[in-house]
């Protein structure tokens, strides 16, 4: 394919109620998107993507007016320069660019996007999704009180949610984890997810979770703590998940070697692309550790094309694949709908959705138009 034009969009999503993890509180969602115009053989087609920064770099380096420059100055001048692009090849014409995963998975999501259109695939058929549904799990942000806690909790489950993750911090672990275990009982699928907040030196009072049957303790300790992750393991009955841990499949790598991560929360835009993660899919899947699909607040683009990659058969643990109504009272795209704990893997061609035009400009703060041939 060839690319005409390339448009990157802001926009400020104001969350339903305010997220807050260990590393701080979100009121809303500053997303970016990213627009292609591309010529195929098959005619004009626009593929979209979505990049999962945040604000501010406190989940992870990059943050959204980073990933706008270093999309217009350097990712988006590779993949013009590129004779015959496709999909398959945009983490090539990247791979000179040091880091910025979440900004180049946008751009490769908008290139297999535009591919997939031309080619009238669904994204879901294309990376290998096996299912027409995947299990809706819901993550529940640190509440001011237990009580609250039980609140929200109550609301999730009562709309039909198949898993819920508490997010936990030194001061806000065990109390939380015992009355939800306590209030619904040993049916409910729970898991905890401390975004990197303890040390190893914490490890008696991460030992204290073992007495409530979680499904996982996601990140534990910091970012490249992998040897102290596995020095964990020991420690813990709770399985080990990472998620910021793994930025590669090269990560993956070693974290599964190493006895690190005995579950890896695969998020496409921590990884580079989807074309990454389903690598790391295919990683664990042969070395027999768990995979399930990560959440960043996407807005329903890149809900979808979640979804999608979580029908992969390695998916065997609900992701935090939520309805589009768990975090925005009105989403930019049609809304992604939960049903009886599920939702439902769109099958029209590329993500199956895009963003509604009017709804785009609503919440757009700022358009920049990168490209045009
Ligand atoms: O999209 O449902 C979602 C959010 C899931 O908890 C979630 N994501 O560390 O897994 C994680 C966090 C990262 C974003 S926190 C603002
Ligand atoms: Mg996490």
């Amino acid at each position: 394919m060839m690319i005409t034009s390339v448009r990157l969009h802001r926009l400020s999503m104001p969350l339903v109620s305010p997220f807050t993890t260990s590393f701080g509180t979100e009121h809303t969602r500053e997303a970016l998107l990213v627009e292609i115009g591309a010529e195929t053989d098959r005619g004009e087609v626009t593929g979209w993507g979505e990049c999962v920064a945040m604000e501010e770099p406190l989940y992870s380096p990059e943050y959204v007016d980073g990933s706008i420059e270093v999309t217009r100055r350097w990712l988006i001048p590779a993949v013009i320069a590129a004779e015959d692009l496709v999909a398959e090849r945009v983490g090539h014409h990247l791979r000179h660019v040091v880091g910025h995963p979440m900004a180049k998975a946008a751009v490769e999501m908008a290139v297999l996007d535009a591919q997939l259109r031309a080619a009238g695939q669904s994204f879901g058929d294309y990376l290998g999704g096996v299912r027409r549904t995947v299990p809706s799990g819901v993550s529940v942000g640190i509440q001011d009180s237990i009580e609250q806690t039980l609140q929200v909790v109550e609301g999730y489950l009562d709309e039909g949610y198949a898993r819920i993750k508490l997010k936990i911090a030194p001061g806000w672990d065990v109390e939380p984890v015992r009355a939800v275990r306590h209030e619904f009982g040993d049916d409910v699928l729970l898991q905890v997810d401390a975004n990197a907040a303890y040390t190893l030196l914490d490890s008696p009072t991460l030992r204290r979770l073992d007495d409530f049957d979680l499904l996982l303790i996601e990140q534990p300790l910091a970012e490249n703590d992998l040897r102290q992750h596995a020095i964990l393991a020991g420690r813990l009955q709770t399985p080990i998940c990472l998620d910021e841990s793994v930025v590669s499949v090269v990560s993956a790598a070693d974290a599964i070697s190493l006895g690190a991560a005995e579950v890896i929360n695969v998020k496409p835009g921590r990884v580079g692309g989807y074309l990454e993660a389903v690598r790391i899919h295919d990683l664990a899947r042969a070395h027999g550790i768990a995979v399930w699909c990560g959440g960043m607040v996407e807005t329903g683009l890149g809900r979808s094309a979640n979804a999608a990659l979580a029908s992969l058969p390695g998916f065997v643990l609900p992701g935090d694949i939520s309805a589009s109504s768990r975090f925005y009272a009105e989403d930019i795209t049609e809304p992604v709908e939960m049903v009886a704990g599920e939702v439902a893997v769109d099958t029209t061609p590329g993500v199956g959705r895009a963003p509604l035009p009017d709804l785009l400009e609503k919440y757009r703060v700022s358009r920049h138009d990168v490209y045009r041939r």
